[in-house]
């Protein structure tokens, strides 16, 4: 199993052997992997790397000036202290905080993925830390990856979780699918990651056992490359943003000729009646027939006829992913598809019904491990307040001003201060020149770091942290069948130092009791014993394999079995609905829902509704942008990587776009290009393909955010972040979600000089 010398190591993107020697990493996959992921390669000159946090930073201006709004943050120069200076200059501040404006001032949502391990858990420890010392923070809610589904689906059928995690598996599609419609594809880059770690890379192999047996796959997508070829898909290229006309459509085809399942209906539904009428076009004048979704869908008719009756009498799954989701009224292809399968007759059965995301994310579709690790507790938070997560800027620019969210009017708090850990703002967020201008209205921010990021380089404080191979930790997740022992393989990088430590010592700067409350007077090995036993008592009460903790240490991992596979909340409603009711206002599925109608909300109606885009392709910006996950990283992480770095053309990011597109702008292959808009700009360089719509381009998240300013005072991005293009608006009133998915923009060749890359240097004055 393992390798001489070499540790067993989890992250995000897969379990791996990790050997620290002569200052270098050396990498190999996990031998039980069957499809390992590449981007483990992108941690081999990581460790070392220049764009390493080496040392506690100050920022200039916060030091001369003191706390306060300040345009400079994010372009002015570090001061190196001593840990001692830094962690009492910032103690001392967030005291302040406290006395003049209490928790409610703090925000400390602090999204992000930071890395895998249970106890190091940066947005854990962060919690902890506020809550524990302070009193408490203002909160996040939801995730940029679910922000409209996560409200939409309790609403309308389940718990997000309940439809993604621990609904449909693969095992069910590999025995029992006969159609998978996927809209929005399920794309390797995707499902080869997993947060909290993933030791069996198993879905492709899933889709082609499937697909040998005689599942059909068929992929709704602008772009061909969002199912894996080994599931034999068919691509029926869909116009961005069009997914509900093309769902609206075969459900008017089914219902028109009397396909649909009326008894499912009759038992296991509500609000049919409204939504018949819509689909119809009884209630507004507009039947929602294939012909009517064409152009909309840039669908024949005719396919979207033969896909609705090719469905019938087959077991179906229903796949929408969560990139559908993460755009302006993101909650309609996710009711859509909810409903689809409904009057197909499909939710709760073995392999059919609505798969909400599968292979958006390796944890879907998988078995629910018996005996998961714990996890930090974070303590009680004594401030309520929050926001929904992608409504950051919003809450920094316009404190006090009311905005509607799930049937609540809501007031954004005044922020302070906030601090961050395990997260990247300047990756995540969209407008990044607007988000830029939030930051700038805080007195403090405070951010723990790896690596100079973007957004450490908009903090007042940016507090070294170490990578997860510096440090000793558990890892685990609730699909996971690997419990692993994560062993500590380099030494800390220059003065970095564990998240856990220090908050440690800036708790015991605020009192002995906080640091008592903060520590429990545990150090990082009881902690990581304490973690343990959680999996292991339970293991051991179910007459597993339960190492003590040393014995595991040694191991390097342990197994944990996985949960039935029962079909989850959908099977048991089908076989007993009023035994085992939805959590919806009905307990049924909600074909319509009077709860939401009475929300009032235009952009989120009473009904799954076609709710045609208020932005797109126009005269001045005619192409569609895809901005999605990247296949050469994980979000952001380690992207001045080996492997990342490998991917990157004149070290820019790549931008994809069809080859008569780029003809009609005199670009060729390999061309540097401006993308613009009139949110912002960025640079990037051209890859050609035909396998996209020819009004479609794809730029991929993750390329560190290099702002710069030309010689016409121009700003733009010059290494291809794409979050500089896209807008800064919640993808409704119901959800207030991330809608960063899609933009409208431009694109002309590039002739200039190429501004240097200087996102990867530390920042002036380091
Ligand atoms: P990461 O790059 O993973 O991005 O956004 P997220 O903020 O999660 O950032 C994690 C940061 O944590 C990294 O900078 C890393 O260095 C740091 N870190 C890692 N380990 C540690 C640690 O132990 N301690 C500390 N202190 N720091 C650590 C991802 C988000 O982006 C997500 S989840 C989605 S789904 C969204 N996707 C899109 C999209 O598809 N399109 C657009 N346009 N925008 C998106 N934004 C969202």
């Amino acid at each position: 199993m393992t390798r001489p010398g070499h540790y067993l190591h989890s992250s995000h993107w897969g379990t791996f052997l990790a050997r620290y020697r002569d200052g270098r990493l050396e990498v190999a996959p996990f031998p039980e992997d069957p499809n390992p992921n590449r981007l483990i390669e992108n941690l081999t000159d990581a460790l070392r790397h220049p764009a390493r946090v080496a040392a506690p930073m100050v920022r200039r201006g916060w030091l001369e000036n003191g706390p306060g709004p300040d345009s400079r943050r994010g372009g002015d120069k570090f001061v190196e202290l001593t840990w001692d200076e830094a962690l009492d200059l910032l103690a001392k501040e967030l005291e302040r905080i406290r006395q003049s404006h209490g928790p409610q001032a703090i925000f400390g949502g602090s999204y992000g993925w930071s890395s895998a391990g249970r106890f190091h858990h940066a947005q854990s420890q962060v919690h902890r830390f506020l809550n524990t010392t302070l009193g408490g923070y203002v909160k996040s809610v939801n995730t940029y990856s679910a922000g409209a589904s996560s409200v939409i689906l309790p609403h309308v059928m389940a718990d997000g979780d309940l439809v993604s995690r621990r609904g449909i598996t693969w095992n069910k599609i590999v025995a029992h699918t006969d159609l998978l419609l996927a809209f929005g594809g399920i794309s390797p880059k995707n499902y080869q990651v997993s947060s909290g770690g993933i030791s069996h890379h198993t879905e492709r192999d899933d889709m082609r056992k499937a697909a040998e047996r005689g599942c059909r796959f068929v992929l709704f997508s602008p772009q061909r490359n969002e199912l894996p070829p080994e599931s034999g898909f068919e691509w029926v290229p869909t116009n961005p943003a069009s997914d509900t006309a093309a769902m609206l459509a075969m459900a008017y085809t089914l219902v028109r000729e009397n396909l649909h399942d009326a008894d499912f209906i009759a038992r296991y539904c509500d609000g049919w009646e409204v939504f018949r009428q819509y689909l119809l076009g009884e209630s507004d004048g507009v039947p929602k027939s294939p012909e009517w979704a064409q152009p909309l869908t840039g669908i024949s008719a005719a396919k979207l006829g033969e896909l609705a009756r090719s469905a019938v009498g087959k077991r179906v799954a229903v796949v929408a992913s969560h990139s559908l989701q993460r755009s302006v009224y993101g909650e309609q292809p996710i009711w859509m598809a909810a409903v689809l399968a409904a009057l197909l007759g499909q939710h709760g059965l073995p392999g059919g019904g609505f798969a909400y995301a599968l292979g958006s994310i390796a944890h879907y579709g998988r078995r629910i491990a018996v005996a998961p690790p714990g996890s930090l507790p974070q303590g009680a938070n004594g401030v309520r307040d929050f926001i929904p997560v992608a409504r950051i800027a919003d809450m920094l620019l316009k404190p006090g001003q009311t905005y509607p969210y799930n049937g609540e009017d809501r007031r954004y708090p005044h922020i302070k201060l906030a601090y961050w850990a395990g997260g990247n703002p300047f990756h995540h967020h969209q407008d990044l020149k607007r988000l830029s201008r939030a930051f700038q209205q805080l007195d403090t921010f405070v951010v723990h770091e790896t690596a100079w990021t973007a957004t450490a380089r908009h903090a007042d404080f940016v507090l070294p942290a170490t990578m997860s191979l510096e440090r000793n930790d558990i890892g685990g997740s609730a699909t996971e069948p690997l419990i692993i022992a994560m062993r500590a393989v380099a030494p800390a990088h220059g003065q970095a130092r564990n998240d856990f430590d220090i908050f440690a010592d800036l708790a015991r700067r605020i009192s002995d009791d906080a640091w008592e409350a903060f520590t429990e007077k545990r150090s990082e090995r009881q902690w990581l014993e304490l973690v343990y036993e959680q999996s292991r008592s339970k293991l051991e009460a179910m007459g597993e394999p339960a190492p003590a903790f040393d014995e595991f240490w040694e191991a390097g991992y342990v197994r944990t079995p996985a949960t039935p596979d029962t079909g989850g909340v959908m099977a048991a409603f089908r076989e007993d609905p009023e035994g085992h009711p939805l959590g919806t206002p009905s307990g049924k599925i909600q074909l319509s829902c009077e709860k939401i109608a009475s929300f009032g909300y235009a952009d989120c109606p009473g009904h799954p509704a076609w709710l045609p885009p208020t932005f797109g392709p126009d005269e001045r910006h005619p192409l569609w942008l895809i901005a999605n996950q990247p296949a050469d990283k994980l979000h952001s992480q380690l992207d001045f990587g080996a492997f990342s770095q490998s991917k990157k053309r004149k070290g820019r990011a790549v931008f994809t776009m069809h080859p008569h597109a780029a003809a009609q702008r005199g670009i060729r292959e390999g061309d540097c290009v401006r993308v613009f808009n009139d949110v912002g700009a960025c640079l990037a360089v051209a890859s050609l393909s035909a396998d996209m719509l020819e009004h479609v381009t794809q730029l991929s998240t993750g390329a560190w955010y290099n702002p710069v300013v030309d010689d016409q005072g121009r700003h733009f991005c010059a290494h291809g972040n794409p979050n500089v293009l896209t807008r800064d608006v919640g993808t409704s009133s119901l959800a207030q979600g991330c809608a960063g998915q899609l933009s409208a923009v431009q694109v002309e060749r590039y002739d200039g000089d190429l501004p240097p890359i200087t996102c990867f240097d530390p920042p002036p004055g380091t």
